[in-house]
């Protein structure tokens, strides 16, 4: 009998021939198709899937609009007569379209602020558009908002405020919570799909006390609009930043902990930073006027796109949303000195991060997840592409979690952005630049304290061809979805209080009488910039403090 090898399945025998060519075969086959890199454990906690798409939506545009756009004031008592909503040109195809075009994909309207007068025929009062001569009182503007997002492919968000000056409930806790939770189960059923809830604790003093039922409006919420995420100063979805500025802080955690934090009451510093221990999801959300009142009044004239900017840097480039409010006028449309702000808003975004200088350089990394860089499904390259869903992950275990960046030619940047892909938890706690200078020294650019969804970090420019970014501490493996250099020609640091500990160059600045820096003003390639990069840039009207707004500049240039 000739040599024969058992298989599996008994009573079946094979040559010797035939077995060794089978194991030969599976050999091959195994290594040509090997098994997939398992992927990291995700950290606790998470974003649902709401506040995911929330967060990557980067920017809503806020809509202050009522009685107030008419009668010149910020919080109406309440007693405004509806005859005052009087107008001929509203257009929320307007509104929304600015939003668009100006990179907003989420608009959120008053449907209700604290004088109570509904902008929509609420059928529990008669303090609404349904008392207004607008439309002779068959608008609704909350409706023809809703069409023109969904026509656009434009987020609808609305503000219910909880305060109600005018309604005559308010004050009786029962009676106020049904009245509440009734027009806020109309909003929610009467217009197709609503995205954010925004409510607030502001109350002015001397209002009636009451207790308001958040945890049963929440509850309805969620139940009505799954896919909703409700703002208030505690989440439950997004939180309060705190101020009223457009800035968050430089430490900013998307964690949190609801428990510590009271609707009208919370601790401006901790809704500020977030809480590296929190238990709960709840990302901030930087809420600020493009001018000084919420409401739109004659006297007032939009901020600049700098302004603009350095609130972008200071808000989504701290892991945060920017709501950005462009408060309709009195004629019913969003006027065009703010669209023109919005315009070269988008210019300038667009301008800076549009080339990210990393996309020229060859990247690799202290170790990579499954041992390989390059083929590898966690490799260093994938910070380059535009995707949360790919990233670089180190390998196991590792001391040292560094990126390298090498560019063939030296490169001048001023900005780093870095982000995480959050749907695996927010984990990095600290990190840095460096540079290598010709001595083949490494010298700190920058430092930083949590990434988040996305990190924006602004210095002096600096030139190099060898760039590391060392991840120092953090809660878990650090996984980076992406990483930006980039420089801006456009921004005046006035403090870069990101480079607490780091830059060297940060010395060497000069420190006006304020204290704050300028460390590059006028930047080398300032006056070209200023002038001639790009025949559609009305950057002249808008440079604040150095240009006046009627376009003559002002001594200091
Ligand atoms: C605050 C309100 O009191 C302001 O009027 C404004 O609506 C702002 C967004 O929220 O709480």
């Amino acid at each position: 009998m000739g040599d024969e090898r058992k298989l599996p399945n008994p009573g079946l025998t094979l040559p010797n021939s035939l077995t060794t060519f089978l194991i030969l075969l599976s050999v091959t086959s195994t290594s040509s198709s090997p098994q997939k890199t398992r992927p990291p454990l995700p950290i606790l906690p998470l974003p649902s899937s709401s506040q995911l798409s929330w967060q990557l939506s980067n920017m809503a545009l806020f809509l202050h609009f009522g009685p107030n756009t008419f009668t010149d004031s910020e919080w109406g008592s309440g007693h405004a007569d509806p005859s005052v909503f009087n107008l001929t040109r509203l257009n929320a195809s307007q509104w929304v379209s600015v939003a668009k075009e100006a990179g907003f994909s989420r608009v959120i309207i008053t449907a209700k602020h604290h004088d109570g007068f509904c902008l929509w025929p609420s059928e529990y009062t008669n303090y609404s558009v349904k008392s207004s001569p607008w439309r002779d009182g068959n608008g609704d503007v909350v409706g023809e908002l809703a069409k023109s997002a969904r026509d656009f492919g434009v987020q609808l968000g609305i503000y219910l405020s909880p305060w109600d000056r005018h309604e005559k409930t308010y004050g009786l806790t029962k009676e106020y919570n049904e009245y509440y939770l009734g027009q806020m189960t109309e909003l929610l059923t009467w217009y197709g799909t609503i995205n954010e809830v925004w409510l607030d604790g502001a109350k002015g003093e001397g209002a009636k006390d009451m207790e308001y039922f958040f945890n049963c409006w929440f509850g309805v919420i969620h139940q009505l609009q799954p896919g909703a995420v409700i703002f208030s100063d505690a989440g439950p979805d997004t939180r309060w930043i705190g101020d009223e500025s457009g800035v968050a802080g430089s430490t900013c955690w998307s964690l949190f902990n609801q428990s510590a934090a009271k609707i009208g009451g919370t601790d401006p510093l901790y809704s500020r930073g977030g809480d590296p221990q929190g238990h709960d999801w709840v990302p901030a959300e930087c809420d600020v006027s493009i001018r000084p009142g919420w409401f739109w009044h004659a006297s007032e004239v939009p901020k600049s796109a700098l302004t603009l900017l350095d609130m972008y840097y200071k808000s989504v480039g701290r892991n945060c949303l920017l709501l950005l409010n462009v408060p309709p006028n009195s004629t019913g449309l969003i006027s065009n000195e703010d669209i023109q702000v919005l315009q070269e808003f988008k210019e300038l975004r667009n301008s800076i991060f549009s080339n990210n200088l990393a996309r020229n350089a060859v990247l690799h990394s202290s170790s990579t997840r499954g041992g390989v860089d390059h083929n590898s499904e966690y490799e260093s390259s994938n910070v380059i592409q535009d995707s949360i869903n790919t990233y670089w992950a180190p390998e196991e275990d590792q001391s040292d979690w560094v990126l390298y960046i090498d560019f063939e030619e030296p490169v001048t940047f001023n900005v780093l952005q870095v982000q995480e892909p959050i749907h695996m938890g927010q984990r990095v706690i600290q990190f840095h630049l460096d540079m290598r200078n010709e001595d083949e020294e490494w010298n700190k650019v920058i430092d930083g304290t949590t990434v988040g969804y996305q990190r924006l970090l602004q210095f002096p420019s600096v030139k190099s061809k060898h760039l590391r970014l060392v991840i120092d501490k953090s809660r878990a493996d650090p996984l980076i979805s992406y990483l930006g250099i980039f420089l801006d020609p456009f921004s005046i640091l006035r403090n870069v209080s990101d480079t607490s500990s780091g830059s060297n160059r940060t010395s060497k600045a000069n420190k006006s009488d304020s204290g704050s820096i300028h460390p590059f003003w006028p930047p080398e390639s300032f006056a070209f910039n200023y002038f001639c990069i790009s025949s559609h840039y009305i950057l002249k009207s808008t440079i604040e403090e150095k240009v006046t707004r009627d376009g003559k500049v002002d001594g200091q240039i």
